[in-house]
């Protein structure tokens, strides 16, 4: 397979500024007719006067050129992936019109034009246009779109392309036509169509200019009532993106549809978002609070690529983190001051730390903008998203609100309409300032994640504490030497009896509650002065950088840090290294068959976090949460599963028989039913409260068994009852079984909660899991071609259940390797999403390395493999 660079990118030859589709619809035989209104491109340099068009599984009908001569076979070459006319017009505009057929029930890749549920629906990001008709599938090619459908009365009663509804009529043979207009330049990637049988909720919007949007969501008749929260968080992302950012919608017209089967989260088609149904459909008693909140984030980050993806869009798809890591910073700050920002934060570096650091030291790593790949929907990865957004908040950090945002404005006002680079991001930022981020662009180019060492020396003389900060990054593949980045480390001090001390830097700078120490060089000393006594430096203050800290810090002070520290990240991530340490010991303990005995110290701590009372108690529950196992397993040098599990379940069980009484207490307190309320203070009581229950279900007793029976049969919501048959599944359980059963027999209806069902199978660590995957592939609810199925149960199992995936035997890995190669043939970018869970042999035991590796071959030499797998197979393997 061919690589494309980065350092290859050239101009288009030709540029198209309008696009005339004509869908007739049908599920096995669409015809596409398309006409295109193109010209040379002045800026191209090449003297090659043919034009080559991109087409994958096309079936062509005819081409014309300039509405009068059809060209006939001499005057064109068709390759399986293009379609090359041999001369065209050079000194003039031109109109090609091309006709051609798809086969959208054939289309199991989800990708272009495909069936769910019997409607039919597009997925044109990164290049699934030429899936559909043969085009310039590149970002910088942006054209006006209109788009006529035809389509059967019954089976497709509503047509659906982006932009403005401007006709539509009654044809014989029960059939009807609409037809759209998109007045904004697009390239072809944003392109959406829906037809089917769906109903709509609709509401309205009026803009800070006084402009009246009318907003829909279609979805099945089934789900018309679970639509009220993705219109609610709509609304609350039009008026955010007002006030923050001060854009405002732009079209008259919002629609989402949601569809069953999706690749990924959801797609930001302009004025026609597409969804997955899992990021639209919430009730009560079928979501839970996080389903909640990821609706909202979803809905917020569709919703804000408006401006930051389709008014501004990529150069090419190297620029992805352009939109991507600027679109989820908007969505991270629009759910913290929707929600709470502290928990916000928390849940975004713990997903930063787990998942995008282990990418980053994996054989997949690549920086945020990368300089090369084979299958570019492989690069929707954790970094361009994750780490880009870091990449994004550091400039926030460093310009602070105010001069973040003349940098935006002017982002907005200089590239309206264009298709750009993450330079010309970082040079709005820089000239809206006034300042020079030359240093700083280096954060694009360079992978890894750096690791930032701390020294400190106080001078009780001088009344000086020097603070000297280093930084080094470990080597990647293909980037062995790495330069010094530009980091953010915001910074405070805390005086011995738990009293801020101010921060003052040099002699002339005004004292501060905080400061920005702009981390530089590889090595360099910040000296803080007028300290009377040697403070407790509190750093990375809310994780101003995506770096690791190299601080060895004794217990004694990070308990003092999680009682003291005003920074509520801070203050959490001190509680967080604490577990860290004690289950560190306890891991060599189990290594060792030695008996796990708990530091009292961590007991005490977290006895104090109980005996406090709390207002944010989604905050106090992340606060009385273990490090996951997966983050223990980034802290060791070769992983254990066995080991970090085992460690992890004694401190559990050890927090839960010596806290038993306050859990007990907080449980009891926090018990009462609230159904149906989602505002911040019943989100945070179900919370604290569901972590007291899997707190107490490690207690090996009748009555708390009884207590998790017992909330599973009369929760109202789906936050309560998922929270209760997670436990019961968790752990030894007599009504085990018959709770699956039950819970199964009333949501076979809801597939989402189904998903639910098979994901909490697969997470269990209780002995026999293996047997019932395998087993729950079978079932009959079990469908390899829908992506949340396989998500649910073979992704959660592989991703998310280390103990078992990871066994020994490595029964596991084969499992998931007969997965991939059967879903390569169906659907390449879900099989790929699962390769992820083999790439990082490495850093395991010699044994699991032998087979993680062995499957991975085998994967590598399936017979028809597509690129998206071959590319992550292969390069973990190199
Ligand atoms: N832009 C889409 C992702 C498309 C993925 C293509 N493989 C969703 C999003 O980030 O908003
Ligand atoms: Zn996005």
């Amino acid at each position: 397979p061919r690589t494309v660079y980065l350092k290859d990118y050239t101009v288009p030859e030709y540029l198209i500024h309008n696009v005339d589709l004509s869908f007739t619809l049908d599920e096995k035989n669409t015809r596409v007719v398309s006409r295109l209104t193109m010209c040379r491109n002045p800026a191209s340099r090449s003297s090659d006067t043919s034009l080559t068009l991109t087409g994958e599984n096309l079936k062509l009908v005819r081409v014309v050129l300039n509405e009068d001569s059809e060209l006939g076979d001499k005057d064109y070459l068709q390759t399986p992936d293009s379609l090359i006319i041999h001369e065209v017009p050079q000194q003039r505009s031109f109109v090609l019109t091309i006709e051609n057929t798809i086969d959208p029930k054939a289309n199991t890749a989800l990708e272009g034009l495909y069936l769910s549920n019997g409607m039919l629906c597009t997925q044109c990001e990164a290049e699934g246009f030429r899936k559909i008709t043969y085009f310039l599938d590149r970002p910088d090619v942006m054209a006006t779109f209109t788009t006529t459908i035809v389509g059967d009365k019954d089976r497709f009663p509503v047509l659906l392309s982006n932009g403005n509804r401007v006709g539509g009529g009654d044809l014989p043979d029960n059939r009807h036509w609409v037809s759209w207009k998109d007045p904004f330049k697009k390239p072809c990637y944003l392109f959406a169509l829906v037809a089917g049988r769906l109903e709509c909720v609709e509401d309205r919007f009026t803009t800070m200019s006084g402009r009246d949007i009318a907003l829909q969501i279609f979805v099945e008749k089934h789900d018309l009532d679970k639509c009220d929260h993705a219109m609610q968080s709509l609304k609350h992302a039009m008026a955010w993106d007002e006030q923050v950012y001060g854009r405002e919608y732009d079209l008259d017209l919002y629609m989402i549809v949601a569809v069953g089967h999706f690749n990924m989260g959801a797609m930001e088609n302009k004025g026609l978002n597409i969804f997955n149904t899992k990021f639209v459909l919430a009730r009560p008693d079928t979501a839970t609070d996080a389903d909640y909140e990821n609706i909202e984030g979803v809905i917020g980050h569709e919703y804000f690529h408006n401006w930051t993806g389709n008014r501004i869009t990529c150069r090419d798809w190297f620029q992805l983190s352009l939109k991507e890591g600027f679109t989820v910073f908007r969505d991270q700050e629009f759910t913290g001051d929707r929600t709470s920002r502290a928990v916000k934060r928390i849940e975004d570096v713990n997903m930063l730390r787990t998942r995008q650091f282990a990418e980053d030291a994996g054989p997949l790593a690549h920086p945020i903008r990368p300089d090369a790949y084979i299958e570019i929907n492989n690069f929707y990865t954790l970094t361009v998203y994750e780490k880009g957004a870091e990449v994004v908040r550091m400039l926030h950090t460093l310009l602070g609100a105010a001069g973040f945002r003349k940098g935006s404005d002017l982002y907005f006002e200089r590239h309206d309409g264009q298709a750009v680079t993450c330079d010309d991001f970082v040079s709005a930022m820089e000239t809206a300032n006034g300042v020079d981020l030359s240093q700083f662009r280096r954060w694009y180019a360079q992978a890894g994640t750096p690791v930032v060492g701390v020294a400190q020396h106080f001078d009780a003389a001088q009344k000086t504490l020097s603070l000297t900060l280093s930084q080094h990054c470990p080597p990647t593949p293909g980037q062995t030497a790495k330069e010094p980045l530009h980091i953010p480390v915001v910074t405070g001090l805390i005086n011995r009896d738990g009293s801020p001390a101010l921060c003052r830097l040099g002699e002339n700078e005004a004292a501060a509650e905080q400061v920005v120490l702009e981390l530089t060089q590889a090595k360099q000393a910040f000296v803080f002065s007028g300290l009377e006594e040697e403070p407790v430096v509190s750093l990375l203050r809310g994780f101003s950088a995506p770096v690791k800290p190299a601080l060895n810090r004794p217990p004694e002070e990070l308990a003092f840090l999680l009682s003291h520290d005003p920074d509520t990240f801070n203050r959490w991530d001190a509680g967080q290294q604490l577990a860290v340490q004690v289950m560190s010991g306890l891991i060599a303990d189990y290594r060792n068959g030695a008996k796990l005995a708990v530091n009292p110290l961590l007991i005490d701590a977290y006895r104090k976090v109980l005996e406090q009372s709390w207002d944010d108690l989604s905050y106090f529950s992340l606060l009385m949460t273990l490090p996951s196992e997966l983050y223990l397993t980034e802290q060791m040098r070769v992983v254990d599963v066995e080991a970090i599990h085992h460690a992890r379940e004694a401190v559990a069980r050890a927090l839960a028989e010596q806290l038993r009484e306050p859990l007990e207490t907080l449980y009891l307190r926090y018990h009462r039913d609230e159904s149906g309320r989602f505002d911040a203070g019943a989100i945070g009581r179900r919370r604290i409260k569901n972590t007291c229950l899997s707190y107490l279900a490690q207690l090996d007793a009748d009555w708390a068994r009884h207590w998790s029976l017992q909330q599973f049969n009369t929760a109202k919501n789906m936050t309560d009852q998922l929270a209760a048959l997670t436990v019961i599944v968790n752990h030894p359980h007599p009504a085990r079984q018959q709770c699956l059963d039950g819970f199964y027999r009333q949501w076979r209806h809801e597939a989402l909660v189904i998903d639910k069902w098979f994901a909490a199978q697969a997470m269990s660590p209780m002995p026999g899991t293996y047997e019932r995957v395998l087993g729950l592939l079978g079932h009959p609810a079990f469908d390899i071609r829908n992506p949340n199925r396989v998500r649910s149960l073979i992704g959660a199992f592989s991703q998310s259940n280390p103990l078992h995936f990871h066994a020994a035997d490595g029964q596991g890995y084969r499992f998931l390797a007969d997965r991939i190669i059967e879903l390569n043939g169906l659907n390449p970018q879900v099989a790929s999403r699962m390769v992820g869970a083999l790439t990082s042999w490495r850093r395991y035991d010699e044994n699991r390395q032998n087979r993680m590796k062995a499957e991975l071959e085998r994967i590598v030499s399936t017979e028809v493999i597509s690129k998206d797998v071959y590319e992550l197979a292969a390069k973990s393997l190199a």
